[in-house]
């Protein structure tokens, strides 16, 4: 493996020639249904860069949607992979179990928050651990309702669709929805009526009256957030919310879920996002980071809550496959040792310095906001109305990519430019990166 030159480089338009060729052949086979942020097609992946099949090297800000913290190649990631590819692909952990996915579960174990009994599941993708959390949830509690939040993503599968808050493109056409599910406001500072010092106990007081009221406590399963939301904007709740709602949780037996896919894993600063306000979930759910960009998901809990699940009650056929455990290693591996909480922290500082230069020019910028390498720009029309400028996130996006810098929206007003890059990222690169982001929008 060589290792990629981390530097931006710029030689075709973007997309390329061969990326435009290979389009085509895509748009021919693959179905309308699949997007792509941006159609350049990748040779290789490493650091901070992606290369391209026409030699163009780009900056990196997406990690893939915050998959690839310890880059996209990462030396022990690959390692273990490869040395597991060649001893077995696959057995089936239902049907001869191995030790990896017993390591990795031992690793979450020690690595999510609090010190209780824990005990883990794994699967394949980010929506399967969450719809597992609701299958272990409701068999622990017998009860059935589940609550989520105002902005929060949780997954494309039937059940997580329903989870999920935003109608386009994640659920328009593909209802029925799953029953029994439940949405409550979330904190969302910049946009709380009365002002972001009161979200946090305004927000909390209604939810909570509304579970109460509409839903009744004792009816309710599990309640799921995400404590940083991802998808929707990356809304960090005001304080005092989380613990709040994890706190009413608590009182009223209802299982407290963290979806940490997004968040998880040193994104943020810290192993995980809800450690910010020293919130122990009764379960976590991770993906994403945790194993470097191999296929692994998790479902994680206080022991006696995980084991009320029948036995043969929880699994899939590729559920902690081999080789994703083997990168899952790798990957934790690598964030112990390069210390990736400590340079989140570190990116943190540079972005949100140089966004608030930014931001003293460029009036758009309506808020800064996220933790660690999970940072984002809410673009308004007009600060004093917060109108959503949908239009500037695509439009900057548009200006970033053609000069070799991948950066994502998100949010529900689809206004949210987002920063996601690997946490092994160079400083000289993040700092190109911004660069290109503050001309572009010198140009837009
Ligand atoms: N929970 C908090 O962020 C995935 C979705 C991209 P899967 N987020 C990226 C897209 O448009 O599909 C996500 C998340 C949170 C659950 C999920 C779902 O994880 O691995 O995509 O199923």
């Amino acid at each position: 493996m060589t290792a990629i030159p981390q530097e931006r480089r710029v030689v075709t338009a973007i997309p390329g020639p061969k990326s435009q060729e290979l389009q085509a052949r895509r748009t021919a086979t693959v179905a309308g249904g699949v997007g792509s942020v941006l159609p350049v097609f990748t040779a290789r992946a490493g650091g901070g860069i992606i290369e391209d099949v026409d030699g163009n090297r780009l900056i990196d800000f997406g990690s893939g949607i915050a998959v690839t913290s310890v880059g996209a190649s990462a030396e022990a990631v690959v390692r273990r992979a490869s040395a597991q590819l060649a001893d077995f692909t696959h057995t089936c952990f239902m049907v001869t179990p191995y030790e990896g996915y017993v390591e990795v579960c031992e690793a979450l174990a020690e690595l999510t928050p609090g010190d209780h009994a824990k005990k883990s599941a794994l699967f394949n993708s980010g929506a399967e651990a969450v719809e597992n959390a609701v299958k272990v949830a409701r068999s622990y509690t017998g009860r059935q309702a589940v609550v989520v939040f105002d902005h929060g993503y949780h997954g494309r599968t039937n059940l997580t669709m329903a989870l999920t808050a935003k109608n386009m493109p994640y659920k328009h056409g593909f209802g029925p929805f799953a029953p029994e599910v439940y949405r409550v406001p979330v904190a969302y500072g910049y946009r709380w009526p009365t002002g972001a010092e009161n979200a946090g106990a305004e927000a909390s007081a209604q939810a909570i009256d509304m579970i109460s009221k509409q839903v009744g406590a004792e009816n309710v399963a599990a309640i799921i957030i995400e404590p940083v939301l991802g998808e929707g904007g990356f809304i960090e709740p005001a304080k005092g919310f989380l613990p709040a709602i994890a706190e009413f949780a608590r009182e009223n037996g209802i299982v407290f879920v963290a979806d940490e896919i997004q968040s998880g894993f040193c994104r943020t600063g810290q192993w995980f996002a809800c450690e910010d306000e020293g919130v122990v979930p009764d379960l976590i759910t991770t993906a994403k980071g945790i194993a470097g960009g191999l296929p692994l998901a998790a479902v994680t809990g206080r022991a006696e809550i995980m084991d009320a699940v029948h036995s043969g009650g929880l699994g899939g056929t590729y559920g902690g496959n081999p080789v994703a455990c083997a990168g899952a290693l790798g990957s934790i591996e690598t964030m112990k040792e390069l210390d990736l909480n400590a340079k989140a922290r570190r990116i943190e500082e540079v972005m949100k310095g140089r966004l608030a230069t930014m931001q003293e020019k460029y009036p758009a910028i309506g808020d800064i906001r996220g933790r660690g390498a999970m940072i984002a720009i809410e673009l308004v029309k007009d600060p004093a109305t917060k109108e959503p400028d949908a239009a500037a996130a695509g439009a900057l996006a548009k200006a970033c990519h053609a000069e070799g810098l991948l950066v994502l929206t998100c949010g529900t007003y689809g206004n949210v430019l987002r920063f996601l890059p690997p946490l092994v990222i160079g400083e000289d690169l993040l700092n190109e990166g911004l660069d290109i982001l503050e001309q572009a929008f010198a140009g837009v």
